[in-house]
Parts: structure tokens; C-alpha cells; sequence
């Protein structure tokens, strides 16, 4: 008797010392699809399809090179339906005598696992995730003393630490951010390449197959899928992305374009959230094309920025503030979600726009989730819980590590500002230098009241207004608040209205 190794949906990674320490004679790896984890939330039924699609090839190619793998369907007949029963049973069948799984990304998972000891009667040993490039504790020890948690603070030590974009101790370049460089909208003549996409093999068949039967009430579509499955087409993504979108990367890294979710982004956090890339080999590639003059510095530590900056620091962030995170909800914002949130109609063309590619692609580029969907959710002050459980569900990459992060800290500022320095809110007009959405919308984004006015404009404005008692101190809401005083109480009063009307109808799910 060995010892049972769990390896999650999110861990498909060979590098793990949960593989790489297991005995191959003795040891059993245990992969389960179960319905505690596909329905937790009702995620995306791309994502389940991914998952489940990604955890059989992994299983296999295990098998091929000679370790005993135990593999639940999530239609086998006696399917236990939880990790822990799961758990329970293999090591029933094959008398271990012990149990190892890599510590999970969720709050939830670990907080259930401190009791697998107990309840499995034998030692349960949870191994770090190495896959990071920073610890749990080294975000704390960064943190702590701080009054003030900012990114790009982390995202400095993260470089000098690691060496990444360094040279003679200081940044390459000469400076640590290229932004000014960045973020510039897209003109039509551009023409992103398509991203890279494969056709489903049987296995691929066989689990779209069960999703349609079993997840038919699960959000989004299940038709067209066409992501990397396993590691080696992982890296094709990835490959393709540094030869051909890369370069372009950190100009257009804020654009948005009407029925073209893909452009310059990358593609990859499902398959660096669930193990088939590591974030230090896509780091390690980008660095390289910098060096070799495939790709300029602005693109290049625009998008490593992301990576060692972004996804380490809302890492460490979420296991700093868990489990109090998950319940912040500094704007006492109460608003149910609207329905569209879930079918996609509505007149409002950029939240059409999101919500559609979401739908069809369990994907949205980062400014959609951000400055559309976000920034609405924030100015119609919807409630963080169930903002939460939209952004968990609704996309392939999106496991609460990540996601609440992003959410309660990002979007909502539910957490009073411990990670952004101010809400991010905007009226159109960001809207409408960034993409063509408002070129195909009935509002009118130059109006600020009025018939078809763009309802942007007055949520904004109402916000400014209604929060102005805790904004109105922070320094880099000064200039907003000196535009405001020279609006007048009349033009402030309509705004309001407005704001306040479809605030009512969107509350009773009118069409809006
Ligand atoms: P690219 O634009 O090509 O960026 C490269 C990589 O950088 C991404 O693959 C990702 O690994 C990383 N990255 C970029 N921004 C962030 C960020 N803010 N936080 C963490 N990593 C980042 N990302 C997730 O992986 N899972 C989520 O559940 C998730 N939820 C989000 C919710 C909201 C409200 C917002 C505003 C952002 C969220 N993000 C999330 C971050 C970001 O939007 C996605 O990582 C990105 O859109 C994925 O597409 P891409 O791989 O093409 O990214
Ligand atoms: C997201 C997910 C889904 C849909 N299904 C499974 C599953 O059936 N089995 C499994 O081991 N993992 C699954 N996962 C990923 C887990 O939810 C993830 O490991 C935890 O949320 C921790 O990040
Ligand atoms: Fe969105 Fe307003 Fe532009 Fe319409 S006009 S697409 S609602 S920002």
C-alpha cells in the first residue's frame, strides 16, 4: 500500500512535487470530476468542458508514462459526487495508507480539507503550490507594516527579486512601466490575427456530449469549442501569441473592438490557471522575444506586468484578506443583477457586446471585465455577492483566488480602497475613445441627459454626487469633483433624475 496523491482540476501540472515525488510502483494519482466542484457555482459550460476535457488528457498521458492513475467520470455509475468521498473510496480500493494533494487555490477547498485528516482517519499532507513565483507569506511579510497595498510597489520587488526586465540592478529601459506608450485605441484598418483554436478530438466529443446532457442548465454556449486541451497545445497558444500578437500587445492592450473579443490578448489564463502553462515559463518566453528584438519593451513588460505583478500580488492579496474579502461592501451596494446579465439584451450595445462573448466563450478581455461590466456594476451599485458569483461562474479562467480579487477589490472598491488607489468608474466617453461599441449603439454617448442619452454618463455622475462624503477626499478624485462643482445644482438635479429613473428600472428588469 501507497500513498493516494489527489492532483484538482487547476493542478494539471507535471512539475508538481505531487507527481514528482510519487512513487510509480506504489503510489495511486486520483483525478475526479464531481459534482461538488461542477456545481459549486453554475459555471460556464465551457469551462466545465475544459476542465473536465484537460483532466483526461492529463490522466492519460500519466498512464502512458507508467503511473497508476485512478480516473472518476463524472457519469461513472457509483461517481461518489465530492472530492472527499472520492477520496474516501480510493483509498478504500487501494488500501493507502496516507493522502497528498497540492494546497487548492480556493479558501473554501482548504478550509474543507483541515478536516480530511480527521475524517479519512489517516495523515493528510496539503504541499505548497510552487507554481507561483511569490508565497503566501512572502505577501504578508510584504504587507504587513503597509498601510497602503499598491501593485505596482509588489511588482517592483517581484522584479528585483527575480531579475525579470533587470539589468545592472535597475529596470531595462530605465523605467519600470511603459504605459504611456500603451493603451491606445484601435483604428479599424487593424486587423488582429485570429487567435489559435483546435478542432475537438473524440475525448473532447465525449465530454461536450456529457456537459450538453448534464449542464443544460449551466450559463453560456457550449458549440465551438475550440481551446488547447493539453499541454502541448497549450504551448501552441502560447507560441503563436508571442509571434504574433505580442509585439502588439501593450498598444492595444485597452482596446475594444465590436464582435472581436480576442485581438491582442493572449489567451492563456485558463491554461495557466489550470496547470498546463506555469506563469514562470510564459515570463521566461516573453522576456526571451524582448531580447531577441521579437517583441518592444513597452508590449513585452506591459504584458509581464500582468503576470508577476497582477496575478502574484491578487494572489497573495486574497489569502491576506480571506474570508473577510468575500463580504466587504464598502458602497452598502444592495442592487439585484439585472437578467441581462445572463441572456445579453439590452439596447446598452458595449454591455451587449460583453456579456455576448462571455456567453459564447466563457472570455472577455480584461478592459470588458473592467471598465463595462465593472464599471457598471459599480455605478448601478449592484451587490458584490452576487458580482461575485457572475464573474466566478461565467468565465473558463476564473477560480475565486483570482477572481474575487479582481472583483470585490477592483471593480466594486467593496474593500474601501485596500487594493485600487480610487473606483474605477468612467462615464462613455471612455467607452467611446477605447472602442466602436457606442458607434452601434440607439444611446447617444455625447448626451449627458435626455432621450437616449448614454445612461453611462448620468450613473457617473450620480456617483460622483452620491459619494461624494468618502471620495471627495481622495486626491485623485480632485479633478473630477472640480468639474462636478462647475456642473451646477440644476444640471447635477437632472442628472440625478435620470440616474435615478433608470436605476428603478433596471431594479424591476424593464428593458434598458
Ligand atoms: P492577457 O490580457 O493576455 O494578460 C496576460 C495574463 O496576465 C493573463 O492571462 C492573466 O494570467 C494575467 N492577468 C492580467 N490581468 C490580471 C489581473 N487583473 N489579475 C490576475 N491576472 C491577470 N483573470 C483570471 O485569470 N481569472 C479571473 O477569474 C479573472 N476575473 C477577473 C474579473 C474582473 C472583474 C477583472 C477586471 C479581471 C479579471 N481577471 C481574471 C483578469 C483579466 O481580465 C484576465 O486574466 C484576462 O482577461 C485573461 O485573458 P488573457 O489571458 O487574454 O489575458
Ligand atoms: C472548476 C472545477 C470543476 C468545474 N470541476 C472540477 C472537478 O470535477 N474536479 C476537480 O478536481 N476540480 C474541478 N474544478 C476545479 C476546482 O474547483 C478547483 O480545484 C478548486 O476550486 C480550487 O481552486
Ligand atoms: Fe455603451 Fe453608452 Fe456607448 Fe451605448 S453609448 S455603447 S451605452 S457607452
Amino acid at each position: 500500500a501507497g500513498t493516494l496523491r489527489l492532483i484538482l482540476g487547476d493542478q494539471l501540472t507535471r512539475t508538481l512535487p505531487v507527481l514528482t515525488e510519487a512513487n510509480r510502483q506504489s503510489d495511486v494519482i486520483l483525478l475526479a470530476e464531481v459534482k461538488e466542484e461542477a456545481t459549486y457555482v453554475k459555471h460556464h459550460k465551457k469551462k466545465i468542458i475544459l476542465l473536465f476535457s484537460a483532466m483526461r488528457h492529463f490522466a492519460s498521458t500519466l498512464r502512458q508514462d507508467g503511473f497508476k492513475v485512478h480516473y472518476r467520470k463524472y457519469d461513472d455509475y457509483d461517481n461518489k459526487g465530492s472530492l472527499l468521498a472520492e477520496v474516501q473510496a480510493a483509498k478504500a480500493a487501494y488500501h493507502c495508507h496516507s493522502v497528498v494533494v497540492t494546497e487548492p487555490g480556493e479558501y473554501r477547498l482548504l478550509d474543507a480539507m483541515q478536516r480530511w485528516a480527521e475524517q479519512l482517519d489517516c495523515p493528510v499532507t496539503l504541499l505548497p503550490d510552487c507554481r507561483f513565483l511569490s508565497t503566501k507569506q512572502d505577501f504578508r511579510y510584504w504587507a504587513q507594516d503597509r498601510k497602503i497595498l499598491r501593485m505596482e510597489f509588489f511588482y517592483r520587488e517581484m522584479r528585483k527579486k527575480t531579475g525579470i526586465l533587470m539589468e545592472q540592478g535597475g529596470p531595462i529601459g530605465g523605467k519600470w512601466n511603459f504605459d504611456s506608450s500603451n493603451r491606445e485605441p484601435m483604428p479599424v484598418t487593424v486587423q488582429p490575427p485570429a487567435p489559435t483554436r483546435f478542432e475537438p478530438d473524440d475525448i473532447t466529443r465525449q465530454v461536450i456530449a456529457l456537459v450538453d446532457e448534464t449542464f443544460a442548465d449551466h450559463f453560456g454556449e457550449s458549440t465551438q469549442f475550440h481551446y488547447a486541451v493539453t499541454r502541448q497545445q497549450a504551448l501552441q497558444v502560447l507560441n503563436e501569441f508571442i509571434a504574433q500578437r505580442l509585439p502588439d500587445f501593450g498598444q492595444y492592450q485597452d482596446a475594444m473592438r465590436h464582435n472581436m473579443p480576442w485581438l491582442f490578448h493572449s489567451h492563456i489564463s485558463f491554461y495557466i490557471n489550470c496547470g498546463l502553462l506555469t506563469p514562470g515559463e510564459v515570463i521566461e518566453q516573453a522576456e526571451t522575444a524582448y531580447h531577441t528584438g521579437e517583441a518592444p519593451l513597452n508590449s513585452v513588460e506591459g504584458f509581464i506586468r500582468q503576470i508577476l505583478g497582477w496575478r502574484e500580488f491578487v494572489r497573495g492579496y486574497y489569502w491576506h484578506f480571506m474570508p473577510e474579502l468575500k463580504h466587504d461592501n464598502y458602497f452598502n451596494a444592495r442592487r439585484a443583477l439585472p437578467d441581462f446579465f445572463w441572456h445579453g439584451y439590452t439596447n446598452m450595445n458595449c454591455l451587449r457586446q460583453c456579456i455576448t462573448d462571455t456567453r459564447q466563450h466563457a472570455y472577455a478581455h480584461h478592459i470588458q471585465r473592467l471598465m463595462v461590466l465593472g464599471n457598471f456594476a459599480l455605478l448601478c451599485e449592484l451587490a458584490p455577492e452576487a458580482v461575485q458569483q457572475w464573474y466566478l461562474l461565467v468565465y473558463a479562467d476564473a477560480y475565486e483566488w483570482v477572481e474575487l480579487p479582481n472583483v470585490a477589490g477592483m471593480i466594486l472598491y467593496a474593500d474601501g480602497g485596500k487594493l485600487a488607489s480610487k473606483p474605477y468608474i468612467s462615464s462613455g466617453s471612455y467607452i467611446n475613445k477605447m472602442s466602436d461599441y457606442c458607434k452601434n449603439c440607439g444611446y447617444s454617448v455625447s448626451k449627458k441627459t435626455g432621450d437616449n442619452a448614454c445612461p453611462f454618463n448620468y450613473l457617473y455622475w450620480r456617483f460622483i454626487d452620491v459619494h461624494q462624503h468618502v471620495l471627495r477626499s481622495n486626491p485623485r478624485m480632485a479633478l473630477i469633483y472640480k468639474s462636478f462643482e462647475r456642473m451646477g445644482p440644476d444640471k447635477i438635479a437632472a442628472l440625478r433624475d435620470e440616474a435615478t429613473a433608470f436605476l428603478t428600472k433596471i431594479s424591476k428588469n424593464e428593458e434598458v
